[in-house]
């Protein structure tokens, strides 16, 4: 059934008002809004971010590397709040010109450097320390292969189902039965793989399953874009069930999803992470996204 339909005009304007979760800080535009200068700590790595699932993969990345003895994997996570428009703030600007947390700066070198896309940077902290990227050729291609996967269909999930599912201000049944249809298909090639492999990537824990946990879980634990888990009968995804209680065991993924997390129960919020303390008195529980 068609909703009511729209005839484009022959150039698009940035005039119309979209309405919507986040339509105040959406322009068609790049680069600083504001002067504002990044906060620096001590730490090899200062991490800008925020605990939505991109933001989740970097903080469990960098808490797995911690517990798995790396120390010189230690981080400084700052909150950029997106919905304020910090991610607009020049400092944040220079670390990625496309304005979306995650954003890394490492300075565990001499000459500091940065690294923007949470694909990017899993890739890059596993590359340094050795982790979680098997390096036998036909193992680390498909570990990659799954994580390309992860960072290309995000967006069909978030930008495309999340948005028109609950955060766009009117309801059109187009837009949502595409963007569901996707998200089903998605779930449905996750639970396929997971129905003949203990992991994402064969029997090893890996990267493959650090980037696509903190975008699948939360839809199995039912608390992402409100009634989601219903809608979609995500109780079907009988494998991808497992593998999430499986991953969510985990103590590293638990400090992960609360890293930058500026919401929910003030027990399971971490502002700001600076050292391993900082968790003390946290209730680490699952950690809803924005
Ligand atoms: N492909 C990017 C996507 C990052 C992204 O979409 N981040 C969102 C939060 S989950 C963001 O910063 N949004 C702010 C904005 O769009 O202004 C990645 O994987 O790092």
């Amino acid at each position: 059934m068609a909703d009511a339909t729209y005839i484009p005009p022959a150039v698009w304007s940035a005039d119309t008002v979209s309405g919507g979760r986040f339509a105040n800080i959406n322009r068609p535009t790049a680069g600083a809004r504001e002067e504002r200068e990044l906060p620096v700590g001590e730490h090899p790595f200062q991490l800008y971010s925020l605990a939505t699932p991109n933001g989740v993969k970097a903080t469990i990345m960098l808490e797995e590397l911690i517990e798995a003895g790396h120390a010189g994997a230690e981080y400084d996570a700052w909150t950029i709040n997106i919905g304020d428009g910090e991610q607009f703030g020049s400092g944040f600007v220079g670390i990625n010109p496309n304005s979306k947390i995650p954003a890394l700066l490492d300075q565990s070198g001499p000459a500091p450097f940065r690294v923007f896309e949470s694909g990017a940077i899993i890739v890059h902290l596993a590359e340094k320390f050795g982790a979680f990227l098997p390096t036998d050729p036909a193992s680390r291609a498909e570990v990659l292969s799954w994580v390309f996967w992860q960072v290309a269909s995000g967006p069909f999930i978030g930008g495309g189902f999340g948005h028109f599912y609950a955060y766009a201000p009117e309801k059109y049944e187009y837009p949502i039965n595409r963007y569901a249809m996707e998200t089903k298909r998605i779930f449905d090639v996750a639970d396929k793989r997971l129905a003949d492999s203990r992991f994402l990537a064969g029997d090893e824990y890996t990267l493959a399953d650090i980037a696509n946990f903190p975008w699948l879980a939360p839809f199995t634990e039912g608390n992402i874009y409100n009634d989601a888990k219903s809608f979609l009968s995500i109780d079907e995804y009988k494998n991808v069930g497992r593998w999430v209680a499986e991953i969510k065991a985990r103590p590293a993924v638990q400090r992960g999803r609360i890293v930058n997390k500026v919401w929910g129960d003030e027990d399971t919020q971490l502002k700001e992470r600076h050292s391993a303390a900082d968790f003390d008195g946290k209730r680490l529980v699952s950690a809803p996204p924005a």
